[in-house]
């Protein structure tokens, strides 16, 4: 009885371990596919966060810059396309005093990349989060309705890229600022 069982057990070992095998490459198979579909949705979401992350600094550059050409009474006529210098009464003592006299430039970081720069005549630096390029489509990043000192309206242009799987994108807010005190709807500033 048990000699004639032997074979049986024996041959019953080898088939499990074929079954193993195949169980094993069979895993193997699903662990592979699951990785490249890991590696896939993880470069998605690679993509999307640095997407995010550049829409929400060119937001918030965006929103800073409106407020202060918003509050601004003059835009000075030594602006253009890449320089923005503005009078902002923020005292209301219709006197330009230092750190009311704000200028807006940019601050090569090298690689075509900028930052935006704020100084005011008081010495306060402040340089911006946001990495910027020049807009692709040729756009002024300070745009005028009038030639400054006679500007009523700003038109802002901030562009930014960001990594995009192997190669780069670029988004950009445009943006149209009205200076709501001006004082110099006539052309002429201090
Ligand atoms: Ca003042």
């Amino acid at each position: 009885m048990r000699k004639a069982l032997l074979p049986v057990e024996s041959d019953d070992a080898g088939f499990t371990l074929i079954e193993l095998t195949m169980a094993m490459a069979g895993v193997s198979l699903v662990m592979v596919m699951m990785i490249a579909m890991m590696g896939a949705v993880t470069r998605v979401d690679n993509d999307t966060t640095n997407e995010k992350e550049v829409l929400d600094n060119l937001r918030f550059t965006r929103l800073l810059l409106e407020r202060e050409i918003r509050e601004a009474d003059v835009v000075f006529a030594d602006s253009n396309d890449f320089r923005l210098h503005i009078w902002s009464d923020a005292d209301g003592d219709d006197t330009l005093d230092a750190d009311e006299n704000i200028v807006w430039t940019p601050a090569y970081e090298g690689g075509g990349v900028f930052r935006l720069q704020r100084r005011d005549g008081a010495g306060n630096t402040l340089l911006d989060d946001s990495l910027l390029v020049l807009p692709a489509d040729g756009s002024p990043l300070f745009g005028y309705d009038s030639p400054p000192p006679g500007t009523g309206r700003v038109t802002l242009t901030l562009e930014s890229e960001f990594r995009l799987g192997n190669s780069t994108a670029a988004r950009n807010l445009v943006s149209q600022v009205s200076l709501r005190n001006s004082k110099n709807a006539g052309g002429t500033g201090p």
